[in-house]
């Protein structure tokens, strides 16, 4: 979080933050450097420090979440974990193993894993062993160069999201990006997304829910809220996670259909934005692509006018459905 990527909260809305702390008053980092002025992103901190003392705090005030391995001393490191598991550690300031984490939205740990070309998008919610090490049923569903985003305030510290590829070997077939579309469909809901984010300017962004042609108005709470939105920049990853300001039985925040939320995108590009909702007791991903800034940016995909005219594989197909829309896959 850094004021490039600053955000402005509306109402009823949710706050998408790029970068590792939450909140406007969590900018400050007691241990960077005083007085440094963020500047635009493509380069400049290499005066910020050599490699492993701990000070990198200066580049990674300036990054959005998830590009580093390790962060204000804490790193990220997978473990080896027996066929089908998914296991990893999180090693603070001395060293060790962190066992001690801050519960955030209902959890301690929230484990979020995409491919590299964004397919595959899971968020699931692992267990931690007294030892430090968490563990859960691999997300990791197929071949492929995934990312492994760790989403969790250790305690006393401040929020991070650490990223670290990890490679599952086999015969990996690229997909493209989806092209942008404004309706997808996932196990028979349908999720309209209103609004259009802009390159360093707050936009509001409403999804809609529906089913069989019904608003969907009694989405049921997960994790706190009643929509969770996580986007990953095509090209690097790089991480937002969705916070919610208003929740479930505040009395002003109702269960859809519509769930909205501000952002500000750090640059303009290509995002691909999930949005895990629960309703009947299951938990779904809707995604979407979106483009900040110019729709003919490089590496962003045609936009259709319909979620589906011209782009049969990218929505509709066998892969991609197995990996986003099965539904109880591992989200909690
Ligand atoms: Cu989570």
């Amino acid at each position: 979080m850094n004021t490039a990527t600053k955000l402005s909260g509306f109402a009823l809305g949710l706050a998408v933050v790029f970068g590792a702390t939450y909140g406007v008053g969590r900018v400050a980092d007691p241990v960077a450097p005083p007085a440094e002025a963020p500047h635009e992103a493509g380069g400049g901190h290499g005066e910020d420090g050599g490699a492993g003392h701990g000070g990198d705090n200066g580049a990674a005030a300036h990054l959005p979440g998830g590009l580093l391995v390790s962060d204000r001393g804490y790193t990220l490191r997978p473990v080896d974990a027996p066929a089908g598991q998914f296991a990893f550690q999180v090693t603070g300031p001395d060293g060790r193993a962190v066992t001690a984490y801050d519960v955030a939205h209902d959890k301690r740990m929230h484990l979020i894993v995409a491919r590299r070309d964004l397919s595959g998008f899971r968020h699931v919610h692992p267990e931690m062993a007294p030892d430090g090490t968490w563990r859960v049923d691999s997300p990791l569903a197929g071949p492929g160069v995934w990312r492994a985003f760790a989403d969790f305030t250790p305690t006393g510290g401040e929020a991070l999201t650490l990223g670290v590829d990890v490679t599952v070997p086999g015969a990996l077939t690229g997909r493209p990006l989806p092209a942008p579309a404004t309706s997808t469909t996932v196990d028979g809901y349908t999720v309209t997304l209103a609004g259009a984010p802009e390159p360093g300017r707050t936009a509001e962004l409403t999804l809609t829910v529906s089913r069989a042609g019904a608003p969907v108005t009694d989405l049921e709470p997960y994790l706190g809220a009643y929509g969770h939105l996580v986007a990953l920049r095509q090209g690097d990853l790089a991480y937002l996670h969705v916070h919610p300001h208003g929740e479930p039985g505040d009395g002003r925040t109702r269960p859809g259909p519509e769930v909205s939320f501000s952002a500000e995108m750090p640059s303009a590009g290509a995002y691909r934005l999930y949005l895990d909702f629960k309703h009947g007791g299951v938990v779904r991903t809707a995604e979407f692509t979106v483009v900040a800034g110019s729709p003919t940016a490089p590496g962003v995909p045609a936009a259709t006018s319909s979620p589906t005219a011209g782009t049969p594989a990218a929505t509709s197909s066998p892969t991609t459905g197995a990996d986003h829309g099965v539904p109880g896959h591992g989200h909690d």
